[in-house]
């Protein structure tokens, strides 16, 4: 059963363990009594420095202690905390923030975010408290944007706390466990990792060696896209403290979850999204290639194919010149813009109905390639994108990333696709420079097209 917090998380462990171990970051372990008076520290020091309740306030860093320890303490004045990827370069963000309402920024190891506030974490003395209020706005998390301007969902803790025990009960989570801040805090799957550990009162693993297998030899659960499993599965570097491993954020080609089961890795295949606060379906991989059912509480229909979900854990909606604007339609329904459907009580996950093109008159749904591709054991990351051609419109190229002679791979996946399916090039996947989870397929458009 998962606790129900009814203060914030870290004073209700605080009071009930409070020398247990809340972080470890392999140098440094810090008790939930420990925790809770740095968290105390460092919001009176943002006090100091004008931060008030229902602030915005960004955090640009890449993840680490000190990062978490802000972004807590943040949330312990009352503020809405907007992470940021700190690749993210200062021309996005000039065009982001204005329309955001960022009244103060603090950046860790990164430089200052322009035309705001800068913040710093320093401690100041104080018991002052900003009472825990359950419904109040907690974060903003930018979502992907496939074009145009990101998009910043606002949610409750309320619906953090909600998916967050959902997942907990599932995996079996226990405050003896320790789960990997495998994923970034400024995408939900890291933040989702940090409201899990919360709820549970168990330990947060904290890892800044970039070394993953190392980390996760400290660790039993984490949450990892299918490239991060690959790479390890290749390195056959598998920790044997891991009980369970989260996969999510893209296609989960289930060679990945066979292999990794095989290596005696438990897999849970996950669905989710930025604006439900991470995941909605989840289940044991089975080998079917499915994301598992709804999690409690979850409502999930199809429509002409089209995922659309209402759930407790959906934003408030986009957070935008100092209003929420609505993410859903009238009766509560988010329309994902995902293609799925059912298999027995299962959903799977087709691709996203923006991906699809035309070649020739025929649709082509990137993703049904890039399944077929991801079948073939070396590949690990695969994505198709459409290059305009004068006669047919629009034709697949693919970019693959794995040790793979790419003339061999065609020869492979040919008799598994349909001919208007067929790559007209082959390229490797390139590596573009600040990235978050998963390759924009905006960007490598873009890259592509600069190729010529
Ligand atoms: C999928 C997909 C799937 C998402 N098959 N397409 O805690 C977790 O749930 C977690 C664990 C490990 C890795 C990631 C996660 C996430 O949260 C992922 C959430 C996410 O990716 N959010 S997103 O806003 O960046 O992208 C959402 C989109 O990603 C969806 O609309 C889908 O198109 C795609 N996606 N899970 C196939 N299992």
């Amino acid at each position: 059963s998962v606790a129900t917090i009814n203060d914030w998380p870290w004073l209700y462990w605080q009071q009930r363990y409070p020398q247990a171990t809340a972080i470890d970051t392999g140098d440094e372990t810090l008790s939930w009594q420990q925790l809770a008076e740095r968290i105390n520290g460092y919001a009176n020091g943002f006090r100091r420095q004008g931060v008030k309740p229902e602030m915005v306030v960004a955090l640009r860093s890449r993840n680490g202690l000190q990062a978490v320890q802000a972004w807590l303490s943040l949330l312990a004045c009352g503020a809405r905390v907007l992470m940021l990827n700190p690749q993210l370069p200062d021309t996005q963000l000039n065009q982001l923030l204005p329309g955001l309402g960022v009244a103060f920024a603090l950046s860790i190891d990164a430089p200052p975010v322009p035309q705001v506030l800068p913040l710093n974490l320093t401690t100041a003395a104080g018991r002052a408290n900003h009472p825990w209020q359950r419904n109040a706005l907690a974060t903003l998390t930018l979502t992907s944007g496939t074009t145009g301007l990101a998009k910043a969902a606002a949610h409750t803790f309320d619906a953090h706390l909600h998916s967050a025990a959902a997942v907990v009960g599932l995996m079996d989570f226990t405050p003896r466990d320790r789960w990997l801040l495998s994923l970034p805090l400024f995408h939900v799957s890291g933040m989702g990792i940090i409201w899990r550990w919360l709820s549970a009162g168990a330990t947060l693993v904290i890892d800044r060696s970039q070394d993953l297998s190392a980390a996760l030899a400290r660790s039993s659960f984490a949450s990892l896209v299918p490239t991060q499993l690959w790479r390890l599965l290749n390195q056959s570097a598998l920790p044997t403290s891991l009980r369970a491993v989260l996969l999510g954020g893209a296609t989960i080609p289930s060679e990945l979850t066979t292999q990794a089961e095989a290596a005696g890795i438990r897999c849970w295949c996950g669905y989710g999204l930025t604006e439900t606060a991470s995941t909605v379906c989840a289940g044991r991989a089975d080998g079917s290639g499915s994301a598992g059912k709804p999690l409690p509480g979850q409502e999930v229909r199809l429509v002409e194919n089209e995922v659309w979900l209402r759930s407790p854990t959906l934003a408030q909606g986009y957070w935008r010149e100092g209003a929420l604007q609505p993410l859903t339609d009238e009766d509560g329904w988010l329309h994902t813009g995902d293609l799925g459907h059912w298999r027995q009580g299962e959903l799977c996950i087709d691709g996203r109905l923006d991906n699809l093109f035309f070649s020739g008159g025929e649709a082509v749904q990137p993703e049904l390639v890039e399944r077929v591709l991801l079948g073939h054991p070396a590949v690990t990351q695969a994505v198709v994108v459409p290059q305009v051609d004068s006669e047919y419109g629009h034709r697949p190229v693919a970019l693959v990333a794995g040790e793979i002679d790419l003339e061999k791979l065609a020869d492979w996946a040919a008799p598994q696709l349909t001919n208007y399916q067929h790559p007209v090039a082959w390229l490797p996947l390139p590596q573009l420079a600040g990235e978050g989870i998963k390759p924009s397929r905006h960007r490598l458009l873009a890259w592509l097209s600069d190729r010529k």
